[in-house]
């Protein structure tokens, strides 16, 4: 491949990511100063576990009407038969959000954007999953400490999700060439900014650490739907299609 392709497969996915960022860099510096207040917390937390999940699941779904957009942004998932893009979206998007949280992630003070105001791991004590949101809070400070321009992080989440890996694929000889040519032009970006050599390489070893969260959450999911049926049922139509534990051929991008 040569150096042009790479860089248009780059700008591409650059442009991408900041068209579907839904908040940018500035927006999120002048953000990171209102805090919730200790009042404010102590609300969240006496919330009742199926209000707190509710939130929560509106807050993702949300997040994740971006990530569709992404995806369908980027050159050659489109072309992609409907099954695969599927597939890659249901995947893929959870690890997408916590890429993208570092940019919504103060490692200063270990706060998250969440609904308007940052605040502390404390604020989702009512989800009664303590362990999850202590291994994504662990997660966003070991992702901040490599320090990820935009552009590292549009082609790190292109990456993640373009994973030829993911079962059930039909086309994942094609899926594969995609996410080839975007490593190659991270690892091109990552040279450019004279970083260490070793920075990918840091990239890619959190990528277990990911799938452990989204399993982690599977999990917590399938068991609140086992105590809350009736909330379950009312989450947010692209979370529940999402994170449908049944392989059923729902299509997040219509939603
Ligand atoms: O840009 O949309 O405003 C996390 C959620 C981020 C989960 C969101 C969340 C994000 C995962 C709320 C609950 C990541 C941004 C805000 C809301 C991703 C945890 C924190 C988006 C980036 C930061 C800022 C709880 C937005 C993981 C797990 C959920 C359960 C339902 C148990």
């Amino acid at each position: 491949i040569s150096v042009l392709e790479i860089d248009r497969v780059a700008q591409n996915v650059v442009k991408s990511h900041l068209e579907t960022c839904q908040y940018t860099t500035e927006e999120l510096k002048r953000l990171a100063w209102s805090l919730y207040s200790p009042e404010e917390v102590r609300a969240l937390q006496s919330k009742s576990c199926e209000a707190m999940w509710q939130q929560c699941s509106l807050q993702i779904s949300n997040a994740i009407q971006y990530v569709v957009e992404f995806a369908k942004r980027i050159d050659g998932f489109m072309e992609l038969c409907q099954n695969d893009q599927i597939i890659l979206l249901k995947a893929g998007c959870l690890e997408v959000l916590l890429i993208r949280m570092i940019r919504a992630f103060n490692p200063l003070n270990n706060t998250v954007l969440f609904e308007g105001k940052f605040g502390g791991m404390q604020m989702f004590k009512s989800l009664g999953c303590d362990d999850l949101i202590g291994a994504v809070f662990e997660l966003g400070r070991t992702l901040c400490r490599l320090q990820l321009s935009d552009e590292e992080l549009a082609l790190f989440t292109a990456a993640v999700l373009l994973s030829p890996d993911r079962p059930w694929l039909t086309e994942s000889r094609k899926v594969q060439k995609l996410q080839d040519k975007i490593y190659v032009a991270l690892q091109h970006e990552i040279q450019k900014k004279h970083s260490t050599e070793d920075k990918l390489s840091k990239m890619v070893s959190k990528l277990p650490l990911m799938k452990t969260i989204c399993n982690l959450h599977l999990d917590k999911l399938e068991f609140f739907r086992l105590l809350h049926p009736e909330t379950a049922m009312n989450f947010p139509p692209l979370y529940k299609e999402v994170f449908n534990s049944e392989l059923q051929y729902s299509d997040p991008r219509e939603s």
